[in-house]
């Protein structure tokens, strides 16, 4: 591994794009307000037993009201870039072609805003809050309903395209398949292998089609997609649990990255699924030219990245198997393991392997609890070693001549983390979700002094 000794955010690029993340359903609340439609998340929230502690995203940060005062400590943080996200149903009147005027009018005003302070907008298009009515027309089951999605995104870059010049299609295709269709942990809650590859092909299909609908709308802008992508190290140096992380690799990232970049699906997951007696009707869903489309040339690869995956082979038994080698090492509030290494190496990777032209993160952060104390200062010093670190991993990719060209931190603040309703606090700003108070962490005046090139970071 390449190592820095510390550094400032002089070190990069005075072009690069500093900024946090959010989505629409986790911040905005307001479900019913403006003659917004209601959203698959919505009625999934409602659905008793989905969402822990039986919370609700009816008002989460009510950031539909709030938003100039949360762009005012967004601005203070120093950001030059912010991604967030449309929520499809606010934007379109119930036969999902006309647009609603009040949703559009929201959302130029959040980017009238932005501009007005010098802050670049990052829209995304499709973070999941997708319309009920969009699922049942079929979906993103169902090939036909893609049209549904394209006169979305002609309506939204038709409306913001002279402004916004950076668009992702969809945010982390793996999560809205596997934890929607297949696991069943996500809205539409639904149980099918089958399903959750067609869902897929869908999503990739409908991201290929939108990419000249946008350059058309939006001209000179830079469109991408952004995948959640989780580098998989065996436990130990065995064949099986080497073979089992190459599976591992092939469903989660390979999946996208391939067709993305122009080949096909991978071929050892789907024969180890058809093995399996898990794919009974193939992948009948593609169709020719289908990769064609899929891999439609895009100006940069957005990548959140949180953690890795250690892979044990399950079907070997253990004393079969070499002791395990690698161990997890310290983990945040969600269990995950935090490893900037491994975003220094996926980057290499990537950037060997798929060229794209460019690459953003658009996620990265950490969950931990607030302790509030009495004093209102939140030292949440774990975030900021956390963000540190993975600064870090990104200059060494850059230096290995990875063409990365922006950092955004998840997230701008404490939000509805979807299944996991309000228990984990991502945020740079606390959020007191009774009062609605925001109190800046010391993640957030960390951040802060790093935008301002005040503070060296330092390699641990
Ligand atoms: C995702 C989403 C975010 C999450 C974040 C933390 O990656 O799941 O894009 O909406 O809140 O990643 O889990």
């Amino acid at each position: 591994m390449y190592k820095i000794k510390d550094m400032k955010k002089r070190d990069f690029n005075p072009r690069f794009k500093w900024g946090t993340a959010t989505s629409s359903f986790q911040i905005e609340g307001n479900i019913d307000a403006d003659g917004k439609l209601e959203s698959i998340w919505d009625r999934f929230a409602k659905t008793p037993g989905k969402i822990k502690d039986t919370e609700h995203a009816e008002i989460a940060c009510d950031h539909y009201n709030l938003w100039k005062e949360d762009f005012d400590l967004l601005e203070k943080l120093g950001v030059n870039s912010y991604r967030f996200s449309i929520s499809w149903p606010r934007v379109v009147q119930s036969d999902l072609k006309q647009e609603n005027p009040k949703g559009i009018e929201y959302y130029d005003r959040l980017v009238d805003d932005l501009l007005s302070r010098n802050i670049d907008p990052f829209v995304t298009l499709n973070h999941w809050d997708i319309p009920q009515e969009f699922q049942e027309k079929g979906g993103w089951v169902d090939r036909e309903s893609i049209e549904y999605f394209l006169d979305y995104v002609d309506i939204i870059t038709n409306n913001l395209g002279d402004r916004v010049k950076n668009w992702i299609t969809h945010n982390e295709p793996w999560i809205i398949a596997y934890l929607g269709y297949n696991e069943g942990t996500h809205a539409p809650g639904h149980k099918s292998l089958e399903k959750t590859l067609a869902v897929n092909h869908h999503l990739l299909l409908s991201h290929g089609l939108s990419v000249p609908i946008i350059r058309e709308n939006s001209k000179d802008s830079k469109v991408g997609i952004a995948l959640n992508l989780n580098p998989a190290y065996p436990a130990s140096s065995s064949e099986a649990d080497i073979k089992a992380a190459q599976l591992f690799d092939e469903y989660f990232n390979a999946w996208y990255l391939e067709p993305l970049y122009g080949n096909q699906y991978p071929e050892n997951i789907i024969k180890s699924w058809k093995n399996e007696g898990k794919l009974t009707q193939g992948l009948d869903f593609i169709k020719d030219d289908d990769f064609k489309v899929i891999s439609e040339p895009t100006d940069f690869l957005g990548i959140n990245y949180y953690s890795r995956a250690i892979i044990r082979c399950s079907k070997t038994e253990k004393h079969k198997n070499l002791p395990v080698e690698i161990v997890p090492g310290e983990k945040t509030k969600f269990d995950w393991e935090v490893f900037p290494q491994g975003l220094e190496e996926l980057l290499v990777r990537i950037n060997k392997d798929y060229s794209p032209k460019s690459i953003f993160i658009t996620e990265n952060g950490a969950s931990y609890d607030s302790d509030i104390q009495e004093t209102e200062d939140i030292n949440d010093v774990k975030r900021i070693e956390y963000l540190e670190s993975h600064i870090h991993a990104c200059k060494k990719a850059v230096d290995q001549g990875v063409p990365l060209q922006g950092y955004f931190c998840w997230s701008l603040m404490d939000n509805f983390e979807w299944a996991e309703g309000l228990n984990h606090r991502f945020g740079l700003i606390h959020v007191d979700f009774d009062t609605q108070k925001r109190i800046p962490k010391r993640s957030y005046k960390w951040y802060q002094k790093f935008l301002k090139d005040e503070i060296n970071i330092y390699q641990k």
